[in-house]
């Protein structure tokens, strides 16, 4: 007799910080990948706000960034009703669970914290103590839903590393209480770099807005700022050390077309620069056209966009508050 299993799907929890308008980077480096997670597994997805503020964020410019992260959301084809889609600053587990969790950590583990050291020297003028604490709230996102996957890319592996250690204290302290979450090494999203400086990594707050193409930026504004991508004076499409510029282009390219390096190297033989950024533009233009068509659509229906956050809300806080619950039952808190 056939025998079927109906084991529960693993949870995954993502987030995105709302610090800026999501780039290409955001996008094929996560987005891109999302809705296969949600189809595949139990999927969590919050517009990360409360991280954001460990850099200064103008209020109104920020009220609609996370507005229109949300709007991203849903334009990259997640479904409200399958998967949680929530903002982070509406679920208080987030912030209660971290100060909890601050007091389980070590000063001198979140020391060693290479991206505190990169954006304290970045952020010189406002090293405040969320910068230095960041990796704590991190733990709570995942620790409160008991994430069994965390898609992360190499510069978040140590902050995983963290959640897993705090969860792992807190479990043989008192008694099993979260999972410890795993990394999910999914299919390999690109890591695109600055336009710019091809050495760093596209950032939505790079304050040079032609070191990095947004989600949302018109066709022409996408071919303009290719056009005066950074590249070498080889003059040949190839992939080789000392290309960065070129080999940032090639993997931009690479992901919007499915084309492999040598495909593309054998496509441009003989041909210049210009032709070589002209097509990475189109393959771009081309690969954003839906998101940002879908984009427009939901960001302009405000009432459906608070409609789907209310009932993220309600929907992560109920998961997120049993775990809070658990957690200050066995430290000794009195609950009401
Ligand atoms: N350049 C990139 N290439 C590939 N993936 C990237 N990600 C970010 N930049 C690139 C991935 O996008 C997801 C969401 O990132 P985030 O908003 O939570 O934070 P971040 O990594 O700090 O992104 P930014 O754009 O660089 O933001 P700012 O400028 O505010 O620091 C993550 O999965 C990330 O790996």
């Amino acid at each position: 007799m056939e025998t079927t299993t109906n084991a529960p799907k693993k949870r995954i929890l993502s987030c995105i910080q709302p610090s800026g308008i999501p780039t290409l980077g955001n996008y094929l480096g996560a987005l891109k990948n999302w809705k296969t997670l949600a189809d595949e597994f139990d999927g969590a997805f919050a517009v990360a706000d409360l991280h954001a503020i460990t850099v200064r964020q103008d209020p109104a410019q920020f009220r609609k960034q996370i507005s229109d992260v949300l709007a991203l959301l849903l334009a990259i084809g997640l479904d409200p009703e399958k998967s949680i889609l929530f903002i982070q600053s509406q679920v208080p587990a987030h912030s209660q669970l971290a100060w909890i969790l601050n007091c389980y950590t070590q000063f001198g583990e979140m020391s060693r914290m290479t991206q505190f050291k990169d954006k304290s020297q970045s952020h010189a003028d406002n090293v405040n103590v969320g910068l230095f604490a960041y990796p704590v709230l991190m733990a709570a996102d995942i620790l409160l839903y008991q994430a069994d996957l965390v898609p992360v890319g190499a510069d978040q592996k140590q902050h995983l590393e963290i959640a897993r250690d705090i969860a792992q204290r807190f479990n043989t302290l008192y008694s099993p209480t979260f999972t410890v979450p795993e990394p999910y090494i999914g299919k390999q999203g690109a890591r695109v770099m600055s336009l710019q400086d091809p050495l760093k990594k596209m950032s939505k707050s790079d304050p040079n807005p032609k070191s990095y193409i947004s989600v949302f930026d018109a066709p022409d504004v996408i071919s303009k700022k290719i056009k005066s991508a950074v590249t070498d004076s080889e003059g040949s499409v190839r992939f080789a050390d000392g290309k960065e510029g070129i080999n940032n282009l090639m993997g931009i390219y690479a992901c919007c077309t499915g084309l492999t390096n040598a495909q593309i190297e054998a496509d441009f033989a003989g041909k210049g620069y210009g032709d070589f950024k002209a097509a990475v533009a189109e393959a771009v233009i081309e690969e954003l056209r839906p998101v940002r068509e879908r984009y427009t659509q939901y960001s302009t229906d405000k009432a459906y966009l608070k409609e789907v956050a209310a009932q993220g809300a309600e929907r992560a806080s109920r998961v997120a508050n049993r775990t809070l619950g658990k957690v200050m039952k066995k430290i000794g808190f009195v609950l009401p």
